[in-house]
């Protein structure tokens, strides 16, 4: 036999060297015929878990990913947040925690392939459902329909994004083997199948034919109705408890060959303010998860690790309750990246139909409680209007929107001047519920009430004709399923004094981050006055504090959780880090996770409280505390005078 040529030889080498890479080129398809995914021409089944890196400081992405890993995952689910990219037209933030390349990348060098959500709309308890609030800016907007003004911001922010994850197909060398096109549209009213094609189109054209395109909808024929068209393959979604083949039956009436796949399999659940933590057991989870894993089935467990609301990120339901700071969602990974019952439990099931890998999995990061913090007050937000309004007022007849100011999060001050003298208690309303979402009312700088969306839509007010009424609105999450996501925010519609319209508002903007990260809410000197009084509500306020982790201690600092006691509702920040909101006074979160990487040893770590309603600094010590034990599910209680039935016929006179 002649002797091997040496390009022969050659060949031989490189593919002794190289392996998979240079023999047939890499693919991930859905296998008709066989029912199944093919990986590289092999039957290949997927055993993911939701983890959305939006909600965790980068600094963390590596240690939840691998915990993931060593679960016995194959796999991870993200979404794409179109708002926390382009926070306004076309400025674009791909970097720190908000470095989706790197996030990918990180799962791939783990050994984890993803399962790509990039919307536009992703649901997900995430504000507006991804959707940035700038979409409002034409007023009837249809979201997540044909409108062209709409298509037209889609197409862009696809044509920005799309050609960054291309490169991260499973066929280009990446670790994304499928993409999922919008997310539950059957349970979207507008049932439009011309988006859906469109959509299609522009994944098509700027992913190219390979990748697997697939949706998401609830296991029912009237989901899957409107869910789903041509060239996107159908998968459900449902939870532990339930019937999984009527459930599987329910994809097969869109599907009939094709793997069986839940992309979202509840391994918890979300909260909302004023409700119970919720909890699913680790029983049930297992119990429907071995259920779907012995069908054969695909499945993602959501949420694997929920982890955090930062800033103003929550999103809400509907009739109005938005979602609290932690992503908790009971899920088999904490907040805080904690290792679990349920982790284990998850991990058991899997061992039982994949190898898992083996050694050491990353502990349970050590909390540390830095202790009690004392708190100064700095400056009320009447005090600081001309730091915090960096725009100045804008003056109009009635009130404006957060849109029309231009502001997506956070608060505006809304002030005008009673037109009566109202000597004796007078309804101050807003009829249409027009609060968006919760208001906090003075008269000449004392604080007088609380307006809430669907919950108190009265104050009554005394005062002089031409009294200063100051209403400071609070932007609570913009709901992020159904029908209502064109979720207008500020004074929505008009309000009312008596059975007058009250006109002539003077409105102020509010950039409290940027003020907070400038360091601006230095204390205010301030006339000596009496000692405050106990009040039932104060004015909303700043407050200021800073403690020192000692360094040269090994591993300091850790993470902890920030704890309000005697506090009620407001935000929080720490060294400028907007942690997010806290409302102890109703519950169910009582802590907030304070991850290590924003904290110091090489300097004092500034603490900034904004309290809105009334701080326990005049009855009692100052502070906050930090603490190495998390509570989430305290009761549910709600100090302030219990609401009215809405739309109570004297709200009206
Ligand atoms: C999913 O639909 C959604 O795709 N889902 C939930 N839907 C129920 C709607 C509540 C009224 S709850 C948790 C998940 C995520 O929102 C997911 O993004």
């Amino acid at each position: 036999m002649s002797p091997l040529g040496a390009s022969t030889m050659l060949l031989l080498l490189l593919l002794l060297l190289f392996g998979q890479s240079l023999s047939a080129p890499r693919s991930f398809s859905v296998d008709y015929q066989g029912d199944c995914f093919r990986k590289d021409g092999e039957k290949f089944r997927y055993i993911s878990g939701s983890i959305h890196y939006s909600r965790i400081p980068r600094a963390y992405w590596k240690d939840r990913l691998l915990k993931m890993y060593m679960a016995g995952l194959n796999a991870i689910q993200t979404y794409i947040p179109w708002n926390f990219h382009e926070e306004s037209p076309g400025r674009y933030n791909f970097s720190g925690d908000r470095d989706v390349g790197h996030f990918l990348q990180l799962a791939q060098d783990i050994g984890l392939l993803v399962i790509l959500r990039p919307g536009p709309y992703i649901c997900a308890e995430w504000d507006m459902g991804g959707l940035p609030a700038w979409l409002l800016n034409k007023q009837k907007i249809v979201l997540r329909s044909s409108d062209p003004d709409y298509i037209a911001a889609v197409d862009k922010w696809m044509g920005k994004l799309l050609p960054m994850i291309k490169p991260y197909l499973y066929q280009n060398g990446g670790p994304i083997i499928t993409v999922q096109v919008e997310n539950e549209y059957g349970s979207y009213f507008a049932c439009d199948y011309n988006y859906l094609r469109h959509l299609t189109k522009l994944f098509r054209s700027h992913l190219g034919e390979e990748v697997v395109l697939f949706t998401t909808d609830g296991a029912g024929l009237n989901y899957l109705k409107c869910g789903s068209i041509q060239d996107l393959y159908a998968t459900v979604d449902f939870g532990p408890g339930g019937n999984v083949t009527a459930a599987f039956e329910a994809q097969r009436h869109a599907e009939p060959h094709g793997p069986l796949v839940n992309s979202e399999y509840y391994a918890g659940w979300l909260d909302n303010w004023g409700t119970h933590h919720s909890v699913v057991s680790s029983a049930a989870v297992a119990k429907s998860l071995n259920e779907i894993l012995a069908m054969g089935a695909n499945v993602n467990l959501y949420m694997f690790i929920g982890g955090t609301n930062f800033g103003y990120w929550n999103g809400a339901n509907e009739p109005y309750s938005s979602q609290p700071t932690s992503y908790d969602y009971d899920a088999p990974l904490t907040e805080a990246g904690d290792l679990t019952d349920k982790y284990f439990a998850i991990r058991e099931v899997i061992k039982m139909y994949r190898k898992i890998p083996e050694g050491p999995i990353p502990p349970t990061t050590p909390k540390y409680a830095y202790g009690a913090v004392g708190m100064k007050k700095l400056q009320t937000i009447s005090d600081a209007l001309e730091k915090l309004s960096f725009s100045g007022p804008v003056k109009s007849m009635y009130p404006q929107t957060f849109t029309e100011l231009n502001q997506a999060f956070g608060y505006v001050l809304y002030r005008t001047t009673l037109p009566v003298t109202c000597s004796t208690p007078t309804p101050l309303s807003s009829p249409l519920n027009g609060v968006h979402d919760r208001a906090y009312v003075s008269v000449d700088g004392v604080a007088v009430g609380i307006l809430e969306r669907y919950k108190a839509i009265t104050v009554n007010v005394t005062g002089k004709a031409g009294s200063q009424v100051d209403i400071l609105v609070e932007n609570m999450g913009r709901i992020n399923y159904g029908s209502g996501i064109n979720d207008f925010k500020g004074l929505v519609s008009n309000m009312t004094l008596g059975r007058d319209t009250l006109t002539g508002w003077t409105m102020y903007s509010l950039s409290i981050d940027e003020a907070v990260s400038r360091g601006l809410l230095g204390e205010k000197e301030r006339k000596p006055t009496a000692p405050p009084q106990p009040a039932a509500l104060s004015l909303p306020a700043f407050y200021g504090g800073s403690f020192i982790i000692p360094n040269g201690i090994p591993d300091l600092p850790q993470d902890t959780y920030i704890k309000l006691p005697k506090w009620r509702k407001g935000q929080v920040w720490i060294n400028g880090f907007n942690l997010g909101r806290y409302w102890p006074a109703r519950g169910p979160q009582v802590t907030l996770f304070v991850p290590a990487n924003i904290l110091s040893t090489a300097a004092p770590n500034n603490v900034t409280v904004l309290e809105l309603e009334e701080a326990p600094c005049s009855s009692g010590p100052c502070t906050v505390e930090f603490t190495n034990t998390p509570i989430l599910n305290a009761t549910v209680t709600s100090h302030y005078k219990q609401h009215r039935r809405l739309f109570a016929k004297d709200d009206l006179l």
